[in-house]
């Protein structure tokens, strides 16, 4: 059974904007809310809808030629058997600010026109999948391993692309990737993969496939069209079937203020925000009220996390009213700075421009 409306949860216009199946989490949304997106108000994104899953009958399989035996299987229970891990990781869709190449950089790209909140961050709490691998047998001529979702099969354009499913190298597998059962503390919800799903910390969210029905586990390279006709960058500049597939999130940031916000003059006002990169922590973020004109470096809110984002703000005192353009700019600790502008890509992924954000002072 599917989710009617695709959606489970719901979908409060305070709190997300939807794009068909889809719903990002207004930035107004994220203001008193702590380091961890509560999970009522983390975006969504389903291909095609939430499907609502029995934790009785549901098995994860994990099979194919990388294992020593035969297909293994588990139920929930074994898996809180194994030893539990939390973690405090972000996940953002790899389309996250696309609307921007369009709105403020003139660009044509295909894909859900997200502002900047396809990206939340949370508490994950499972089992290492390097635990379950190994449980299953996988042996040491095992390349990759390719984790696919309950949910139902994705049509576009008239194609059958089957059911969503990304391969990770087998290193990348037995580093740091999880097998979340809770979301900030309370059981999987059924719109962010109940009662299984995948945690790539710093990737690209595609990769943290939700509804973990079977993980195949292979001794040769494995491919889906979800790592070979999209999560790549296409385009100028880049060879005909695309750059490398897509892996760690770029550097972004956002104010905690919708967009066409007003706010009144002659008061004392904290802009807050966060920043996030997929490289390393972000270690400085600097802010401008004047278009670009002149920039303050804003208060770090967090230490420097590996994983997830930092939060911060600025104290603004406003005298004059009327129109006004707010910027952030960061930085993490690799070195890496939000650009002005972002080349762009025809499906619009990985833009880390600073975006410019119209307020109005009355
Ligand atoms: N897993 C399955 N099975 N089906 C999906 O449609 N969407 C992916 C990923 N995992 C998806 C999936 C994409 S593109 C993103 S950005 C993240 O889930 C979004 O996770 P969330 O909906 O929990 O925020
Ligand atoms: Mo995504």
């Amino acid at each position: 059974a599917e989710a009617p409306g695709g959606i489970v949860k719901p979908l409060p216009a305070d709190v997300f904007t939807r794009h068909g199946t889809n719903a990002e989490t207004r930035p107004s949304a994220l203001r008193g809310t702590g380091f961890h997106t509560p999970n009522d108000r983390f975006f969504v994104r389903n291909h095609t809808g939430t499907p609502v899953l029995d934790a009785n009958t549901w098995r994860l399989t994990v099979w194919g030629s990388g294992l020593r035996g035969g297909p293994v299987r588990f139920t929930l229970a074994d898996l809180w058997a194994l030893p539990a891990v939390s973690r405090d990781v972000a996940i953002e869709c790899a389309g996250n600010a696309r609307g921007y190449f369009t709105s403020q950089q003139h660009d044509t790209v295909t894909g859900t026109p997200w502002t900047l909140g396809a990206v939340g961050v949370a508490r994950w709490r499972g089992v290492r999948l390097a635990d379950v691998l190994r449980r299953a047998g996988i042996g040491d001529h095992a390349v990759a391993v390719m984790p696919r979702g309950l949910d139902a099969e994705y049509v576009t354009a008239g194609v059958n692309l089957g059911r969503v499913r990304r391969p990770l190298p087998v290193a990348k597998a037995l580093a740091d990737v999880l097998l979340a059962y809770e979301m900030n503390g309370a059981p999987l919800p059924p719109d962010h993969g109940f009662p299984l799903r995948v945690v790539v910390p710093s990737w690209v969210g595609v990769a943290s496939v939700k509804w973990l029905g079977d993980i195949e586990v292979s001794a040769e390279a494995l491919h889906s069209p979800w790592d070979t006709d999209y999560y790549r960058l296409f385009g100028p500049g880049h060879p005909p079937q695309g750059s490398a597939p897509l892996t760690r999130q770029t550097v972004k940031s956002t104010f905690e203020l919708d967009h066409g916000a007003t706010l009144v003059a002659r008061r004392t006002h904290r802009l807050t925000g966060r920043s996030w990169s997929g490289h390393a922590p972000v270690v400085e973020v600097r802010v401008s009220i004047d278009g670009g004109a002149h920039w303050r470096r804003a208060q770090l809110q967090d230490p420097p996390r590996r994983h997830g984002w930092v939060r911060w703000s600025v104290p603004w005192h406003p005298l004059a009213t009327g129109p006004t353009t707010l910027l952030a700019r960061a930085t993490d600790a690799a070195g890496n700075t939000q650009p002005d502008h972002t080349p762009p890509n025809t499906q619009g992924y990985l833009f880390d421009a600073v975006v410019r954000l119209p307020v109005t002072v009355v």
